[in-house]
């Protein structure tokens, strides 16, 4: 059994941070009914979502997997670039903590989940503008001891790491190849985006499944002729928040 902690979204939402986007303004409503969406499908792929309360004083929270890496071993705190993110891993420790053992990424150093992309026992850190070599070192020390190799890896163009590139199945990722270099991923297939879909290659793996946005319909011709089965989620108001369908939810095995 898998959990997910997801986080209403926050009433302050179009104070987001934006740093590749122009702001626009995002309908808060559109943006709440299209996240119980997401939540369904998370439910309805079998997992158990324990879902956090909106904060006002937090207008990026809804997107909860920047604060934090769970593992089956243990759990890394994150500690987000952004200044006004920084205070929302408080909750989260508080949520996880019943769950794992935690480790904290500790000043002056800074990484977003959004950056962190697992494949196995192999996490690739994206040295993007909120996260840095800093946190790779950290998370070396702590998780090599578990089995982990961490490596930092270049990314360009995007937001994070996982903008760029998700796994799509257990021996293939999905990439942007203008925003990540797909030599650092050895021992992988790839699917590439389709290049008039940038933002596609950021998917939710669960399982044997992808939940997959709406928005990216000829890049999904090319998942689903690889044989990857898709549920679609709209996500498209969240997305002007520089927001995708990963950094909406933690998820981890329950045991
Ligand atoms: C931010 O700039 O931090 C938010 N507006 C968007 C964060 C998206 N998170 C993610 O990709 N993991």
């Amino acid at each position: 059994m898998f959990i997910a902690i997801t986080r209403e979204v926050s009433p302050a939402i179009n104070q987001c941070e934006l740093t590749n986007l122009e702001r626009e303004p995002i309908n808060y409503e559109r943006a709440c009914r299209q996240h119980k969406q997401y939540v369904s499908a998370l439910r309805s792929l079998g997992l158990e979502v324990k879902t956090l309360p909106a904060d006002s004083n937090l207008p990026d929270s809804v997107f909860v997997e920047d604060t934090a890496l769970a593992l089956d071993e243990c759990a890394l705190i994150t500690r987000p670039g952004a200044d006004s993110r920084k205070p929302e891993v408080d909750s989260i420790v508080k949520i996880l903590t019943p769950y794992r053992k935690l480790f904290h990424i500790q000043a002056p150093a800074r990484v977003d989940g959004g950056d962190i992309l697992r494949v196995g026992k192999k996490i690739y850190v994206g040295l993007s503008t909120r996260s840095d070599n800093g946190a790779v070192e950290q998370m070396q020390n702590y998780l090599r001891p578990f089995g982990y190799e961490v490596k930092g890896a270049a990314v360009t163009g995007c937001l994070h790491l996982k903008s760029a590139i998700t796994q799509v199945s257990k021996d293939t990722l999905l990439i942007n190849p203008e925003w990540a270099d797909r030599n650092l991923f050895s021992g992988m297939k790839f699917i590439e985006i389709d290049p008039t879909e940038s933002y596609a290659a950021n998917a939710v793996m669960i399982g044997e499944t992808i939940i997959y946005p709406t928005s990216f319909p000829k890049t999904q011709k090319r998942l689903e002729a690889a044989g990857i089965k898709i549920v679609n989620v709209d996500a498209d108001e969240l997305a002007k928040a520089e927001g995708a369908v990963t950094c909406c939810s933690l998820i981890f095995k329950a045991s």
